[in-house]
C-alpha cells in the first residue's frame, strides 16, 4: 500500500464530517448528555500551540463519550471583547469589530484544520449584539435583585490605557497590558455583589470533587475566610483629637493581646484623617505612603513604614497600659476595620515594624518543649503552636483556649450599650468591580438623568449597541468621545440624559457563555431554563491554570446570580475541571544574546552532548533553558506549519504522548517526527491486517486456538486500559497501551510461514477484530487516519460515529497473582505480585513484609521455597 497522505486525507474527512453534521448535538436528544468544554479563545488572530493542546484534550474526550453513546455537547465560540481590538484600531486604523471578525474567520479555519469534533451550529461571539443583549438583560436583573450596585471606590487607574484595572490585573504595581505604574483614584464604579456569596462559594468547593485540589485551594485562599474578634480599644482622651474616643480593631489572634506593642491604622482611617488635620508632618507622611497604592503585592513587598500619631490606646485588660497608635503603610482600609493591634513576637510584619521603630517584643506563645525563660524572638516571628506565657490569666493555656477566653471576657464586658468584644467572620474577597472605561466591551445599560439619577434602560430598548463609527484618535474611552452616542432622552422623565459610557469587564462575557451554548438560538432570553438545567453542568471543563481563580470564581458567582434571577436552577457550572500544562520549548541564543527561532538552528547530538549552530552561518548558538513558548524568546512553533508538514493527527498524537496532560510538555521536533513515523506504521499495519483477514469468516468462530486467543487477549486488554485511561484523562498512558498493542498485532502479522491464504480461520477472524479495535482505540486521538483506516477495513459510515467496542471481560488477562506467605510452615500473610514476576522479585517482596520480619524475629533466612502461583515458604 502507498504511504498515508495526511494532506490529502485530512481536509477530505473534515469536509465529510461537516457535510453530515455529525458533531451537531440536538437538545431533544434522549440519550444521556455529556458536556465537554474547553475555555474559549480570545480571537487574537492566530491559534497558538497551547490551543492545539487544550482543544485536543477536550476532543479526545468528546469523541470517546460520543462513541460510548452519550449526547455530547462540544461547542466553540469567541471571547471577543477586549483591549487588543482597540489597540489594533489605534495602531492600524482598522475598526475593532472588523479586526475581531477577521481574526475569528482566520482562527476558525485553523481550528477546523485540527479536526476537532465541534458543534459549530452553536458558535457564539461575545461581541455580537445577539449575545451581549442578554448580558445587558441580566445586568438589569442583577440590579433589581441587589446583585449589581453603583459604588464609590478606590480603583487602580492605568494612566496609559486610561482605564480601571482589577487588582489581579495589576502586576507588581503595573498595568498587566500597558506596563504603566498604576495610580489610585476614587471613582463611581459598577460592582457585582460577589461577596453576598462568600461563604457559599467557599463551602461549595468541598462538593467539587472532580476539581484539582490545587485549584480549590487557590479559590479558598482567594476567598480568604478568617474568624476573629472585633475589639473596641478606648483612646486616651488627653492624646486624642476631639470627637474621637475609641478605636475598633479586627484580630484573628486575640490570644496575643498581652504581647501587643503598638496599634496601627490605615492612612485612610477616619482617625488618621482627624489626626492629620492637626499635624502637617503626619499629613505629609500619609500623602507619601498613599502613592504606593493598594495592590496587594506592593503592600506585601514594600518596606514597613509608620508614623506615631501621638495618640495612645488603652489596653482592654489594663487601664494603665498605653499603646502608641501609628499610621502604617501595611494596614488596608478595605479589610476588617482598617486598624490593628500589633504583636511583633508572633507576626512577621509587626516584628519588622517594631525592629525599625525600636518598640521591642514580648513572646506570649511558647513552643512545646521550649523553656519560656530562654525563648527570645529577634528577627523571625513565631507563628506556630504552643502554650501561653507572659499573659496573666491566660498563662498555660493553648492558643485555642486563650482565644476563647479573651472572646468570652470581652463579649461579656459592656461599654456604653455595646460589648467591648464581638466575634466576627471576615472574607478577603471583594465585590467585583466591572466598570471599564473602554469602547470594545458590553455597554452597561443604564442612563444617567440629572433629575432621576440612574435609570435602567427599558428591556424593550435592549440591546444598547456599540456605535460602529467610533474614533480612536485620542486616548480614553471612545464611547465618551463619540459625538452623539451617549446623548439620549431619559426613559423616565423624557428630559436630556446621558448613557453610561462604561462597558463591562470582559470577564463578565466569559462568566456565562457555557450556559448560552445550551440554547444559543433563544432570542428572547439568555437561557431556556428547561434546556440549560438539563444540559448543565459542564461535565468536563478544560483550560489553563492561569484562570484557576478569577474566571472560575466569577463563573461560579454568575451561575448563582442567574439562579437568583430565574435563568437557571443550579449553583455550580463545572462538575469536572481539568487544568492542562503548557507547551514549552528550549531557547536558542546567539553570542550577542539575541534569540533565534528553533527553525533557524541545527542541533547535533554526540553522546550526552547537544551542540547547536545557526543554519545560515554556522555560528555557535547557546542552548538555553526550557521555557513557556513566547514571542519574545522566539521559542514558538506555529501550528499551521506543523499541520502543513505533518498533518493534524501527528500534532494531536504528539501533544498527547509525552507527558500527563496536566504537566508541561516539551516540544521536540524529533518526537514529532517519531509520531509521524508511527502514523505510517499504523497505516501499514491496518492495511496488512485487512489483507491477512480477507478470507476469514464473517461469523465469529466457535472456538479460538492459542495464537488467536493470545491476540484477542491483547486486543481486549488494550481496549480495557485505553477505556479507563481516557475516562481518567490519562491520555499519555493510553497512547503507550495503543503502541504496545500495535506491536502485538504486528508480531502476529510478521510471523513467518503464515501466508494469508493458509491462515487458520480463527486467527484470521481475530486479526480482523484486532485491526478494528486498534483503529477505534486511536480514533479519538487521530480521527482522520482512523477514518481512512476504517474504509480499508471495509467498514461503512464514519468511525467517528461508531459505537465504542464492547470489552469481553473474560479475555482480560489476570496480570497479578496472590500467593500465601508462610514462615516455617505457618501462614503469616499474603503477597500479590505480577504474574510475570521472577523468583528473586517475589522473594524480595515477601521478605519486606512486616509480618515476615516479625515472625523471623531477627533470625537469618536459610531458604525461600516458592511453589509457583500458590505458596512462598520462608525457612528461618
Ligand atoms: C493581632 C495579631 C497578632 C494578628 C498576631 C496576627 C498575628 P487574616 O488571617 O488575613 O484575616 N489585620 C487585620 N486587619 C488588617 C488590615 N486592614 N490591614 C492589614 N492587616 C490587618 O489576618 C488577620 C490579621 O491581619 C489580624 O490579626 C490583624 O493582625 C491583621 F500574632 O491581630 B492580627
Ligand atoms: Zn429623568
Amino acid at each position: 500500500s502507498e504511504r498515508y497522505n495526511a494532506r490529502d486525507s485530512e481536509p477530505r474527512w473534515q469536509a465529510a464530517w461537516d457535510e453530515k453534521a455529525i458533531f451537531v448535538s440536538k437538545n431533544d436528544d434522549s440519550r444521556p448528555k455529556y458536556y465537554v468544554l474547553e475555555m474559549f479563545p480570545y480571537p487574537s488572530g492566530r491559534i497558538h500551540i497551547g490551543h492545539v493542546r487544550n482543544y485536543t484534550l477536550g476532543d479526545v474526550l468528546a469523541r470517546f463519550m460520543r462513541a460510548k453513546g452519550f449526547n455530547v455537547l462540544h461547542p466553540m465560540g469567541w471571547d471577543a471583547f477586549g483591549l487588543p481590538a482597540e489597540n489594533a484600531a489605534i495602531e492600524r486604523k482598522v475598526a475593532p469589530k472588523a479586526w475581531t471578525y477577521d481574526n475569528i474567520a482566520a482562527m476558525k479555519k485553523q481550528l477546523r484544520s485540527i479536526g476537532l469534533s465541534l458543534d459549530w451550529s452553536r458558535e457564539i461571539a461575545t461581541c455580537d449584539p445577539s449575545y451581549y443583549k442578554h448580558q445587558q438583560k441580566m445586568f438589569l436583573d442583577f440590579l433589581r435583585e441587589g446583585l449589581a450596585e453603583r459604588e464609590k471606590r478606590k480603583v487602580n487607574w492605568d494612566p496609559v490605557d486610561m482605564t480601571v484595572l482589577a487588582n489581579e490585573q495589576v502586576i507588581d504595581g503595573r498595568g498587566w497590558r500597558s506596563g504603566a505604574v498604576v495610580e489610585q483614584r476614587e471613582m463611581n464604579q459598577w460592582v457585582f455583589k460577589i461577596t453576598k456569596y462568600s461563604q457559599e462559594l467557599l463551602s461549595a468547593l468541598d462538593t467539587l470533587d472532580r476539581w484539582p485540589d490545587k485549584v480549590r485551594l487557590m479559590q479558598r485562599n482567594w476567598i480568604g475566610r478568617s474568624e476573629g474578634l472585633l475589639i473596641r480599644f478606648v483612646l486616651d482622651a488627653a492624646t486624642t483629637p476631639a470627637g474621637e474616643s475609641e478605636l475598633k480593631i479586627f484580630t484573628t489572634r486575640p490570644d496575643t493581646l498581652f504581647g501587643a506593642k503598638f496599634m496601627a491604622i490605615s492612612a485612610d482611617h477616619p482617625l488618621a484623617v482627624a489626626a492629620a488635620a492637626k499635624n502637617p508632618k503626619l499629613a505629609e507622611f500619609i500623602a507619601e505612603i498613599k502613592k504606593i497604592g493598594t495592590a496587594q503585592e506592593i503592600i506585601d513587598t514594600a518596606e514597613k513604614q509608620g508614623f506615631d500619631t501621638g495618640i495612645r490606646a488603652v489596653h482592654p485588660f489594663d487601664p494603665s497600659w498605653k499603646l502608641p497608635v501609628y499610621v502604617a503603610n501595611f494596614v488596608l482600609m478595605e479589610y476588617g476595620t482598617g486598624a490593628i493591634f500589633g504583636c511583633p513576637a508572633h507576626d512577621q510584619r509587626d516584628l519588622d515594624f517594631v525592629n525599625k521603630y525600636n518598640l521591642g517584643n514580648t513572646p506570649v506563645v511558647c513552643p512545646e518543649g521550649q523553656d519560656p525563660k530562654s525563648f527570645v524572638i529577634t528577627d523571625t516571628a513565631y507563628d506556630g503552636d504552643g502554650r501561653m506565657i507572659n499573659s496573666r490569666f491566660l498563662d498555660g493555656m493553648t492558643i485555642e483556649a486563650a482565644k476563647e477566653e479573651i472572646a468570652k471576657r470581652l463579649e461579656n464586658e459592656m461599654r456604653g450599650n455595646a460589648p467591648v468584644g464581638e466575634r466576627q467572620v471576615n472574607f478577603r474577597l471583594r465585590d467585583w468591580g466591572i466598570s471599564r472605561q473602554r469602547y470594545w466591551g458590553c455597554p452597561i445599560p443604564v442612563i444617567h438623568c440629572p433629575k432621576c439619577d440612574v435609570v435602567p434602560v427599558p428591556d424593550s430598548d435592549l440591546p444598547v449597541k456599540l456605535p460602529d463609527d467610533a474614533t480612536f484618535d485620542k486616548p480614553g474611552n471612545a464611547l465618551d468621545h463619540h459625538p452623539t452616542w451617549k446623548h439620549v432622552t431619559c426613559p423616565k422623565c423624557g428630559g436630556k440624559a446621558q448613557r453610561e459610557t462604561d462597558t463591562m469587564d470582559t470577564f463578565v462575557d466569559s462568566s456565562w457563555y457555557f450556559a448560552r451554548f445550551t440554547d444559543p438560538w433563544n432570542e428572547n432570553a439568555p437561557t431556556t431554563p428547561e434546556v440549560a438545567n438539563r444540559m448543565l453542568p459542564v461535565d468536563q471543563y478544560i483550560g489553563g491554570v492561569e484562570h484557576a481563580i478569577l474566571h472560575l470564581l466569577y463563573s461560579r458567582f454568575f451561575t448563582r446570580a442567574m439562579k437568583a434571577t430565574g435563568h437557571i436552577a443550579l449553583d455550580e457550572p463545572f462538575a469536572g475541571m481539568f487544568t492542562q500544562g503548557m507547551v514549552v520549548h528550549e531557547t536558542y541564543q546567539k553570542a550577542d544574546g539575541t534569540y533565534v527561532q528553533p527553525a533557524e538552528v541545527k542541533i547535533e547530538v554526540g553522546g550526552n552532548d547537544r551542540r547547536a549552530t545557526l543554519l545560515a552561518t554556522g555560528e555557535a548558538i547557546t542552548i538555553g533553558p526550557i521555557e513557556k513558548m513566547s514571542k519574545s524568546k522566539k521559542n514558538t512553533v506555529d501550528p499551521d506549519d506543523i499541520i502543513e508538514t505533518y498533518g493534524a493527527d501527528v500534532a494531536r498524537w504528539f501533544m498527547l504522548s509525552d507527558s500527563p496532560p496536566d504537566r508541561d510538555v516539551i516540544w521536540s521536533d524529533e518526537r514529532v517526527q517519531g509520531a509521524s513515523r508511527f502514523v505510517q506504521r499504523l497505516w501499514r499495519l491496518v492495511n496488512e491486517s485487512a489483507e491477512a483477514s480477507k478470507g476469514a469468516p464473517a461469523a465469529r468462530p466457535a472456538s479460538f486456538g492459542a495464537d488467536a486467543l493470545a491476540l484477542r487477549k491483547a486486543a481486549h486488554g488494550a481496549l480495557d486500559k485505553v477505556t479507563t485511561g481516557i475516562e481518567r484523562l490519562h491520555f499519555n498512558v493510553c497512547l503507550a497501551h495503543i503502541r504496545e498493542f500495535a506491536n502485538s498485532l504486528s508480531e502476529v502479522l510478521q510471523r513467518p510461514g503464515q501466508p494469508a491464504a493458509d491462515l487458520a480461520p480463527d486467527l484470521g477472524w481475530a486479526i480482523r477484530e484486532a485491526g478494528t479495535i486498534l483503529v477505534q482505540l486511536f480514533s479519538p486521538m487521530m480521527p482522520h487516519l482512523a477514518e481512512e483506516c476504517w474504509r480499508v477495513l471495509g467498514q461503512r459510515g464514519f468511525v467517528s460515529e461508531a459505537n465504542w467496542p464492547q470489552i469481553e471481560r473474560d479475555l482480560l488477562v489476570e496480570d497479578t497473582v496472590t500467593l500465601v506467605v508462610q514462615v516455617n510452615g505457618r501462614k503469616r500473610g499474603e503477597v500479590t505480585v505480577a504474574t510475570a514476576a521472577q523468583n528473586p522479585e517475589i522473594e524480595a517482596a515477601v521478605l519486606a513484609l512486616d509480618a515476615v520480619k516479625l515472625a523471623l524475629d531477627g533470625k537469618p533466612v536459610r531458604k525461600v521455597i516458592i511453589v509457583p502461583k500458590r505458596i512462598v515458604n520462608v525457612v528461618g
